[in-house]
């Protein structure tokens, strides 16, 4: 494993105890407290590191608790900033990046973190391209990917739910890509149903990666050094729930879904301008419904039951992973953990997709 840049033998003593630790922490401690505070002061150390594997023996617990006192008494963990650090960091005017935004967190927690990243990295919360797309600034973070067994509504393929890392801050379209916005770049719009502010449909996944690319041959882009993809399938999710873990991201109460989605129940078996209902935490609209959203990942049938970070789906398939349900789909094919696959040359009127970038700081990295 790899912690603040130093390699650790797998198996060597100190890896086994930092395993342990994280380990403790997803397994759950009896000290709520002392668990968030270990888990904000370890995440911090962690942010842009590979957790290879977190499969450890519980035993390897008390290791954990036993690090984490040492940790927090003597600050005895090489580089971890304690609140004291930081604050006396802040003052000399030196950067120290922010706790990661690790679920369940409300909106107004949502923000904040937006904000101390972005400021962090001198960057943007929201910008504009050259053609008008905006994209939010989601921070690094952490969450429950997938639902938890007790939820009648979950696939198989939504199992088991298991924590995700998202290491590397990124841009994600506020909006669902427009058929304006689609023709701009590509000249052509292929949606089945017609409209400048609607959502692009119809479009497959390598129409989108396609899209992606000459977007991000513009000029104008290519000046500011972004690169356009589409979200992870992880990235996806933690976006959508925006800190909830909840079955949408606005909690559990199916009747509040309209509020929220253009889906079968609301959506008169059309598409519906993007951004006309309410946002999540981070302030994007339509993750629920409207139309699914092609990810760049292929389809992993079962989730890993360890603990990730930044994954990104198997090496190769048949079928690439799409999202959030659409104007056709029920109110339980729009829930956050909801995922389907289709092959990629697939084109359907309830099929479009969103943008990402990964953020890069004020020196381009
Ligand atoms: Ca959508």
């Amino acid at each position: 494993m790899v912690l603040c840049g130093v390699h650790f033998r797998p198996g060597s003593p100190l890896a086994k105890t930092i395993h342990g630790l994280l380990t403790w922490r997803e397994t759950g401690g009896d000290n709520r407290g002392m668990r968030n505070l270990v888990t904000s002061t370890v995440s911090t150390q962690i942010g842009r590191s590979e957790i290879v594997n977190r499969s450890m023996n519980n035993r390897c617990g008390i290791w954990g608790v036993w690090l984490a006192a040492m940790m927090l008494c003597l600050g005895s963990l090489p580089g971890v900033a304690t609140a004291d650090e930081r604050e006396a960091a802040e003052e000399k005017g030196e950067a120290t990046a922010p706790p990661l935004a690790v679920a369940p967190f409300d909106a107004a927690a949502a923000k904040a973190h937006q904000e101390a990243w972005a400021k962090h990295l001198g960057v943007e919360v929201e910008t504009v391209n050259s053609i008008g797309i905006k994209l939010a600034f989601i921070p690094a973070g952490e969450f429950l990917m997938g639902s938890p067994d007790g939820d009648s509504d979950a696939r198989n393929h939504e199992k088991p739910q298991h924590t995700v890392r998202i290491t590397k801050p990124f841009y994600l379209g506020v909006t669902e890509v427009t058929q304006e916005q689609y023709e701009q770049v590509m000249g052509t719009n292929p949606s089945h149903f017609k409209g400048a502010q609607l959502p692009v449909e119809k479009v497959s996944w390598e129409d989108a990666v396609e899209y992606c690319r000459k977007l991000s041959e513009l000029p104008a882009e290519q000046s500011t050094g972004r690169v356009y993809r589409l979200p992870t399938d992880a990235e996806w999710e933690y976006a959508c729930r925006a800190g909830s873990r909840t079955k949408w991201s606005f909690g559990d109460t199916e009747s509040s879904l309209g509020e929220y989605a253009w889906y079968g129940d609301t959506s008169d078996n059309k598409t519906h301008p993007v951004g006309t209902k309410k946002t999540n935490a981070w302030g994007l609209y339509d993750m629920h419904g409207n139309v699914w959203e092609w990810s760049s990942d292929w389809w992993l049938r079962y989730y890993t039951t360890t603990a990730v970070s930044d994954p990104t789906g198997p090496a190769t398939g048949s079928y690439r992973v799409i999202r959030g349900g659409s104007w056709i789909s029920s109110a339980g094919r729009c829930r956050s953990a909801i995922r389907s696959g289709s092959t990629p040359d697939y084109r359907f009127s309830h099929l479009g997709f969103r943008l990402a970038f990964s953020s890069v700081d004020q020196s381009g990295q």
